[in-house]
């Protein structure tokens, strides 16, 4: 097989590396709502679906037959820790957009995780060079705990966008906002902007 590219990603690389509000934690903790489920290797698939012309569904082979980026990333949690200079391989979003054929109406992308978690981006957002589906972090095989076999690496928005689990892609013209973004957190969630809550959550914030 061949190398994987590598990516690092450009946030690493700002002056203000560390997003306003962050600690800098020195183990990835591990978060999510609800229990870790139980994926069988050999039968879990991701599909692509809504707005594409060639709707995929690929297995853990096909996923890791396909070109690999290694990436080089800092990750941001919401609830004010960063972990930095973490490492992944996988499929870079853009080789399952081409594959899929995205229609030019789309607008967003929503994620779709085993268990019923979604959550939504831009297709902007889920475009850039170094947004992932990964499957190796630092180096070994990513376990359950942090979303194996694969997640979603977004660098550059809270890590409530990194979906782990992830079983689904869905290429939409209307943005709908997922679980943690009905649950209050920001639509879009720029950590350097502080897009922590939704703006009537951060009212409400501010009144307590
Ligand atoms: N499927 C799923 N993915 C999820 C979540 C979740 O609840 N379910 N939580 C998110 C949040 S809030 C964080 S901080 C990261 C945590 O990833 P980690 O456990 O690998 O550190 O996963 C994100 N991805
Ligand atoms: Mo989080």
């Amino acid at each position: 097989m061949e190398k994987p590219k590598r990516i690092i990603s450009p946030e690493v690389l700002r002056k203000d590396r560390i997003p306003p509000g962050q600690s800098v934690y020195d183990d990835l903790p591990i978060l999510h709502e609800g229990i870790i489920p139980n994926i069988k290797l050999a039968e879990w698939t991701i599909e692509t679906s809504g707005l594409v012309k060639n709707p995929l569904r690929l297995s853990l082979n096909d996923l890791v037959l396909l070109p690999q980026i290694e990436l080089f990333c800092d990750v941001h949690c919401v609830e004010g820790w960063s972990k930095l200079d973490t490492s992944w391989v996988g499929v870079w979003a853009g080789t399952l957009a081409d594959k899929t054929m995205i229609d030019p109406k789309a607008r967003f992308v929503i994620i779709h995780a085993a268990g019923g978690f979604t959550t939504n981006l831009p297709l902007k957002d889920f475009l850039r060079e170094d947004v992932i589906l990964a499957m190796v972090k630092d180096g070994d095989v990513l376990e359950a705990e942090h979303g194996g076999p694969v997640r979603l690496i977004v660098p550059h928005l809270y890590f409530w966008k990194s979906a782990k689990w992830v079983t689904g892609i869905e290429f939409v013209e209307k943005d709908q906002p997922g679980f943690w973004e009905k649950a209050g957190y920001h639509n879009h969630g720029d950590p350097w902007m502080e897009e922590r809550f939704s703006p009537e959550r951060a009212r409400q914030k501010n009144k307590a």
